[in-house]
């Protein structure tokens, strides 16, 4: 059995996703993070980066009597590939192709998408206008990016559809009809990869657990101070710089 620790937020839904995909049995464990529930040590002895998700796999690649633990989503991805030889493909081409937009994906389109969301719907005070603008528009970038190349590919990977687009797909869920100024008629063929890949019956099966509220909302928050201090402030922090 797998276990999966998730949020419904775009970095758990990947590995949702994946799992659907390949029909593993596995366990969702929820976590809410405005309430605290990542700020423990046991959930650090899991990810010294105390972040979702992670997955435990008693069922390990190798073999053996003790769990596999992977945490990063991107990496989550790779091992049940390597571990099914599924939707990561062999040859040369395009499984460079998928790692490379993989990669895109984590340190690119992640963080700005992430950050631009930030800087719209949570900053506690008045938004400041140099970093909305900053993430805006680089987000605004990626999408752009991602337009031009699925005008001429079917997938990220090419003509197969792979961890990548898993890896991409929740992220232009919760954030591509939020804070951009473009209308999303803009990006055509980004719109038509999205929904084809919505109509699959796993990742409709990985979606069915909502997103929170805040991630639905275009406009600011105004996330309650406590939740704020657990998201992103004092409480956050304070845990993060002890020792452990
Ligand atoms: N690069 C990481 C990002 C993970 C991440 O930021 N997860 C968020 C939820 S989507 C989280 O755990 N936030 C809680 C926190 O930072 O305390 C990955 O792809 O796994």
């Amino acid at each position: 059995m797998i276990d999966l620790h998730f949020t419904s937020g775009p970095n758990g839904r990947k590995v949702a996703i994946m799992l659907e995909e390949l029909g593993l049995p596995y366990r969702l464990i929820s976590y809410d993070i405005g309430k605290g529930e990542l700020l423990t040590e046991d959930f650090r002895a899991l990810n010294p980066n105390g972040r979702v998700p992670v997955l435990v796999d008693d069922d390990p690649i190798g073999g053996g009597p003790e769990p596999m633990v992977v945490w990063e989503s991107a990496a989550c991805l790779q091992y049940l590939a390597d571990k099914t030889g599924r939707f990561l493909p062999v040859e040369p081409k395009a499984r460079y192709a998928a790692l490379q937009w993989l990669a895109w994906q984590i340190a690119s389109l992640g963080p700005a998408h992430g950050a631009a969301a930030h800087f719209t719907r949570y900053a506690p005070e008045p938004i400041d206008p140099y970093a909305r603008q900053r993430f805006r528009l680089e987000g605004e970038r990626l999408m752009f990016v991602a337009n031009r190349h699925l005008r001429d590919n079917e997938y990220f990977a090419g003509d197969q559809y792979t961890i990548a687009d898993m890896a991409c797909w929740p992220w232009f869920n919760v954030t591509w009809n939020t804070q951009y100024d473009k209308p999303r008629e803009t990006f055509e063929h980004l719109e038509r990869w999205f929904q084809e890949v919505k109509a699959r019956p796993a990742v409709e099966r990985a979606t069915v657990e909502p997103q929170g509220e805040w991630m639905r909302r275009t406009d600011h928050v105004g996330i309650p101070p406590e939740r704020w201090a657990n998201s992103f402030g004092d409480n956050f922090h304070a845990f993060h710089r002890k020792e452990g």
